[in-house]
């Protein structure tokens, strides 16, 4: 069992605190044209291609969708994942859809910070748990956006790997969260395809062991070296800082990219940032 912590000086965290503010001061593009939909079932098929080539679909439909709406076209791609955790059950909908903003933070946070005004760092969802519960798709919609702020960041795990070396590559294949016993590697899949799990930990230390059955040995320097490589590298890849407008709907690939988001604004309570949130297997 290993600890991988950092200093605020190190390259990685440079590289973080410089796309974060890069992002928040619109030097990152704020994402593909969305195309405009009435019907949910056209958007739907659209999604399925989209999602195959780029691991992400970009759907305008003008103005929010009813809930029950928005949750037939997620349907349509996946099986919604209960909302189980009682820490979130305020800002929950129909079981299935959460509330991210929009006045339901203040009575609580998830767990993954996801419903708080904090920048949202670089992150698999649901990094640490085994592969066949881990959310395959995330379905977010926009009902209410600020005019600064709170931009979706994403980060294709194509670029992400071509940015580290194969001996980083190799070693990342053969750590896994130490604190969770059936938790995927950081980095598997094939070098046409490499799917990450992992969640930057920022300034918190993370624990990581060597996988089971992953063979040769990987020692503390080298480990470390590898995670702090694959968090500079995740910063350097992001390629798109989404800014949202209401009935905007994004869906997500989570085996194709990271995510992330900076720091929401909310200096007026009129125009608050407000997103739905559904996760499908
Ligand atoms: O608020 C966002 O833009 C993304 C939040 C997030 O990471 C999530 O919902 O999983
Ligand atoms: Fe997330």
């Amino acid at each position: 069992m290993f600890q991988f912590g950092e200093t605020s000086l190190a390259p990685h965290a440079r590289q973080r605190d410089d796309t974060l503010r890069r992002a928040s001061s619109s030097c990152i593009s704020g994402g593909p044209p969305a195309r405009r939909y009435r019907h949910v079932g056209d958007a739907a098929v659209d999604a399925v291609n989209a999602l195959a080539c780029d691991g992400i679909a970009m759907l305008d439909f003008g103005a929010p969708l009813e809930t029950s709406r928005f949750i037939e076209l997620a349907a349509r791609l996946g099986r919604p994942i209960p909302l189980r955790s009682r820490s979130i059950q305020h800002a929950a909908e129909h079981d299935v859809v959460l509330n991210l903003g929009g006045g339901f933070e203040l009575s609580g946070t998830s767990s993954d910070g996801a419903t708080s005004a904090a920048p949202l760092l670089l992150h698999t969802e649901e990094s640490r748990t085994p592969i066949d519960r881990q959310p395959r798709l995330l379905s977010l919609m926009c009902v209410s956006a600020p005019p600064h702020g709170g931009r979706t960041l994403l980060s294709p795990f194509g670029r992400v790997f071509k940015r580290l070396s194969p001996g980083q590559r190799s070693t990342l294949r053969r750590i896994s969260y130490a604190d969770h016993s059936a938790s995927p590697t950081l980095l598997r899949g094939p070098a046409t395809r490499p799917i990450f799990a992992f969640r930057d930990p920022g300034g918190t230390p993370l624990r990581w062991r060597v996988a089971p059955r992953a063979g040769l040995r990987v020692d503390a320097t080298a480990g470390n070296r590898a995670i702090a490589a694959l968090i500079q590298a995740m910063y350097a890849s992001v390629h798109c800082a989404l800014v949202w407008r209401p009935g905007l709907i994004v869906i997500l690939d989570n085996r194709a990219l990271f995510h992330g988001r900076t720091g929401v604004e909310q200096t007026d309570p009129t125009c608050r940032r407000h997103l739905k949130r559904i996760r499908l297997l």
